[in-house]
């Protein structure tokens, strides 16, 4: 049965704040720490019933805001391939999360079970974890409560990055198949990763140290342990590691601050040569900006879209010089917030497909290929192969010493990208390798293709759920007429491009633009934005 008595008596503990609604929306839970007590409770019920339903195996629960401001928290569940979880759960955990009494959580919880016909003899089992935030260790308690009141054999893997949390639900669900994913644990993961990186590096030249900036979170904590596993392979320097610091995280450093200031982050400036190259990670480690300064100081970023087109050529030049390219497609996933240059220069060379914003959105359309490239512009990205491709890999005999190398690139990058999400420091060694058989600095990575010009802007409106989209969101619906009016504005501008979104993950409407100078850029956000107000 469902434990009603015992549910009861914790959800006692954990009341529901009256006035508040919380959504399960593209990143989760996600709001102010403070608030989230209730919430983080019924997470812990709801991955033992989804572990329930999916007979037993492991689920994930990740307590984290990532990018967002220390004061915020989050939570979000894991399935069992260390996936997202799926999406017709995002509205039974709604749900679940607004039931206003213990009584109507019973309710809730009784209608999912009824509704998505839950065996409760089944056991459950879920694995969990928290970033650095000051409001972690209490909304652990809280989850672990959540795992009391059912019965759940949880395991706790203490504080470490999202990425690394999905590989051990991915780690613990294949552990003695065939598929398996890897050894169970972070040293599991360190060890993976490194041994993969080290293949993938022999004979190449020894880069310049890598800057690293933790963005004041539990990626130093991750990255200080790597650094051990990579040795003198791949010297980094680390910066931004404050993680006891009060109001530290992700306070003007971190990836989504270089992304959107579109500047340095803090703590760098006296330490980069000309051409060095340096990066930062976000607040729980999925995302990953590079970034070089030039001769004359100025800030080059290469984001996403230059992470992703410089995997993708390399990982589709493999394939060809492996012989696979009459049998493997290569195909790249992106959101209308990637850079137009960018997408005209892959689209030149590769199949190219858009998909609305969401990290659930792009790791779907990737399945569809062969291999599978994606990045938002912000940084989260990673590369899917599929299994047929990774069967082909392993049969494929190779007629020339050279076609046999890059099949064993090929075969080391897939240990070495974490497949389940993307993954700063996989996707940061991913880089590096590309770089290394290049012979690349930053400076050449950057000349591919030069972004366009653009700016994203906020807009606060009384409804956000007013903005309505098609065709990728690149396309508003309603409110009615708005679209054609941002047409009209679009014409006047010179390489000019607009969408207007309503976000999933705060209440406001996105303005972006771009245009081939940065003045026009600018002008036409702002003018769109008057559009929205
Ligand atoms: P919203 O708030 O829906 O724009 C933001 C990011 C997404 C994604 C999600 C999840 C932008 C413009 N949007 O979504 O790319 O990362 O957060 O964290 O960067
Ligand atoms: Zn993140």
């Amino acid at each position: 049965d469902l434990h009603i008595e015992s549910i009861k008596k914790f959800s006692e503990l954990h009341p529901k704040p009256t006035e508040l609604h919380f959504q399960y929306g593209t990143a989760g839970f996600r709001t102010l720490g403070s608030t989230l007590d209730s919430v983080v409770f019924r997470v812990g019920l709801l991955a033992g019933l989804r572990s329930k339903k999916l007979d037993g195996r492991t689920i994930g629960v990740m307590v984290t805001a990532s990018h967002n401001p220390e004061q915020d928290n989050g939570v979000k569940l894991v399935d069992p391939r260390g996936e997202m979880l799926e999406a017709s759960w995002e509205a039974y955990a709604t749900s679940v999360a607004n039931a206003p009494t213990t009584d109507a959580l019973i309710d809730a919880l009784q209608t999912l079970v009824q509704t998505v016909k839950i065996d409760l003899s089944k056991p459950a089992k879920v694995v969990y974890a928290r970033d650095t935030r000051p409001s972690g260790p209490a909304l652990i308690s809280a989850l672990e409560d959540g795992f009391k009141a059912l019965g759940v054999e949880a395991r706790d893997a203490g504080v470490t990055t999202t990425p690394i949390l999905h590989y051990l639900v991915k780690a613990i669900n294949t552990k003695g198949s065939k598929e398996s994913y890897g050894e169970d644990s972070e040293e599991g993961y360190f060890r993976k990763l490194s041994e993969a990186f080290k293949k993938l590096i022999a004979g190449k030249a020894k880069p310049e140290p890598l800057v690293i900036d933790c963005a004041n979170g539990v990626g130093a904590l991750a990255a200080a342990k790597f650094a051990e596993y990579l040795g003198d392979t791949l010297p980094i320097s680390l910066v931004n590691t404050s993680i006891s610091s009060p109001g530290a995280l992700n306070n003007a450093c971190g990836a989504d601050f270089v992304k959107t200031m579109q500047r340095l982050p803090s703590g760098l400036g006296d330490l980069l040569k000309p051409g060095q190259r340096a990066c930062s990670l976000d607040g729980d480690a999925d995302r990953l900006m590079y970034y070089y300064l030039d001769e004359r100081g100025s800030f080059h970023m290469l984001d996403g879209d230059k992470i992703s087109t410089l995997v993708a050529t390399f990982i589709v030049d493999l394939v060809r010089l492996a012989g696979l390219d009459s049998e493997i497609k290569v195909g790249v996933v992106q959101t209308a917030y990637a850079n137009g240059a960018s997408t005209k220069y892959l689209a030149a060379r590769l199949p190219v497909k858009c998909v609305p914003t969401g990290v659930k959105h792009l790791h779907h359309a990737a399945e569809h290929y062969d291999i599978g490239v994606y990045f938002e512009a912000n940084g989260h990205g990673t590369v899917l192969f599929s299994q047929s491709t990774q069967d082909k890999f392993a049969k494929h005999e190779p007629s020339t010493p050279a076609q046999s190398t890059a099949l064993n690139h090929l075969v080391n990058l897939t240990q070495l990208i974490n497949q389940t999400v993307g993954d700063a420091l996989s996707d940061m060694l991913l880089v590096e390798v590309v770089l290394a058989h290049k012979s690349y600095t930053g400076i050449e990575w950057n000349s591919l293709y030069a972004d366009l010009p653009n700016r994203l802007v906020k807009v606060v409106v009384a409804d956000r759920n007013a903005f309505k989209t098609e065709d990728a969101e690149r396309r508003l619906v309603s409110p009615s007429g708005l679209q054609a009016r941002i047409d009209e504005l679009v014409r006047k501008y010179e390489g000019g491009r607009s969408f207007v979104r309503p976000s999933g993950t705060e209440d406001v409407v996105r303005v972006y633009a771009e245009a081939t100078n940065k003045t026009q850029a600018d002008e036409l956000a702002f003018r769109v934005a008057g559009l929205v107000y």
